[in-house]
């Protein structure tokens, strides 16, 4: 059976995060966007709240919601402010390698506490010479007895340097390519970790971005995930899995753009009438919300199926391209539709434009995307 009826349970924490978005993300966003900084009273709210850690199962401190019910807070909180929400969202795809691969010892050991109190979490693959390529990473860890010592940087790092718990992928040995890739679960106090330089980006800006760096940073061996050689796999199935909630993600920032550009079109008038009577507005308003509603149509296929614990490769990346794809083009039309407005500071359009690029890049850009979408329909 096949129903878009939300449960009584997701109805209400689709209110909660709502009023959350409205009371406190939407009035700091601009702010914040403009300190590039992230608001941490509000990671303390979104946690006191149950925003946080969403996937975790509760008997280790998380939520326990499936991943449409992830979807649905994504988006609600993405409406209000992607680097706000992403903040928190990357917990969700530093800590997803560890409920994938985690043993009930390092799911208590690392899981508990870290939910237990408001703090953030990194994932830590990307490196300055390996973004689409994972295989070619060049941070090594090497066996000294039972432990590994980590040495290397990684970049583009959401919550890089800020974090208190890490998963980081590192080669165990570079002439086995990807074989040699390896998990590790780093906390965050490990000496010889830091964070390097903090980006200044287009949009995005209330989120923290920046390097990580690794100097002899020894970790037990029992911190690896699965085994040594298995983290390219355990990489694609995080990412596997945390695909459509960047989709959702992407699906609020639409719709704000959406909404901003229908209540703009109706005030402003031109020519002696607001400018949504014109039809050229008016089949570019209908374009955007029929995107906007394909696109989430498509997220929660891609959760649905998560959730059923069924293949998701393949509508998990096309949620993921196609909603940032529609985030991207209907925060362009938004800012069209406010003209010289639009253009500005003021209006909320401008910044809608500026965070919606980023979502046609991370978690995969959008021709990984459609790499990995064509692999699964020709194979
Ligand atoms: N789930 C499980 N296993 C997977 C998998 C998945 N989704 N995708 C690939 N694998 C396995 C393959 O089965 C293969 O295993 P075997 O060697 O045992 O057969 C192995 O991984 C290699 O797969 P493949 O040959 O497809 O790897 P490629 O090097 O061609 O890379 C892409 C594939 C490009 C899709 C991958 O590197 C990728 O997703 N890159 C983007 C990374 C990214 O999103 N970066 C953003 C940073 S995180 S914010």
């Amino acid at each position: 059976m096949i129903s878009f009826k939300l449960t009584e349970e997701q109805e209400d924490i689709k209110r909660l995060a709502r009023s959350f978005t409205e009371k406190e993300i939407i009035p700091v966003a601009a702010e914040y966007d403009e300190k590039e900084e992230i608001p941490w009273h509000l990671v303390n709210k979104a946690h006191e709240l149950g925003l946080m850690n969403l996937t975790v199962p509760e008997e280790y401190g998380g939520q326990g919601l499936d991943h449409i019910t992830e979807a649905i807070i994504a988006e609600e909180l993405a409406y209000g402010c992607l680097g706000i929400s992403g903040t928190f969202g990357a917990n969700g795809l530093a800590l997803t390698p560890i409920l994938i691969a985690g043993t009930p010892d390092q799911k208590e050991k690392f899981l508990k506490p870290f939910c237990a109190k408001p703090q953030l979490a990194a994932f830590c693959l990307t490196e300055p010479n390996a973004g689409s390529d994972v295989a070619n990473i060049s941070t090594t860890a090497v066996k000294d007895g039972d432990h590994y010592i980590i040495n290397g940087q990684k970049c583009f790092i959401t919550n890089g340097g800020v974090a208190s718990l890490y998963t980081v992928f590192a080669t165990v040995d570079r002439s086995k390519g990807l074989k040699g890739i390896t998990a590790f679960i780093v906390p965050g106090d490990t000496p010889g970790l830091r964070g390097g330089k903090k980006e200044k980006k287009m949009g995005d800006r209330a989120s923290h971005v920046g390097e990580v760096i690794f100097e002899d940073v020894r970790v037990p061996a029992e911190n690896i995930l699965w085994s040594e050689g298995q983290g390219f796999k355990l990489a694609m199935m995080t990412l596997d899995s945390t695909r459509p909630i960047v989709g959702a993600s992407a699906v609020g920032v639409a719709r704000r753009a959406l909404e901003e550009a229908i209540k703009y079109s109706k005030q402003r008038v031109q020519f002696g009438k607001p400018i949504c009577e014109n039809q050229a507005i008016q089949f570019m308003l209908a374009d955007m919300a029929t995107r906007v509603e394909a696109a989430r149509m498509l997220v929660w296929q891609a959760c649905w199926l998560l959730d059923q614990g069924l293949p998701v490769s393949k509508v998990g990346a096309m949620a993921k391209m196609y909603a940032a794809d529609t985030a991207m083009s209907v925060a362009v039309d938004a800012v069209q539709i406010h003209g010289g407005y639009g253009y500005m500071r003021e209006y909320p359009v401008e910044k809608l434009m500026r965070d919606a690029k980023i979502l046609q890049i991370y978690e995969g850009t959008n021709q990984i995307q459609r790499i990995v979408i064509a692999r699964n329909i020709l194979s």
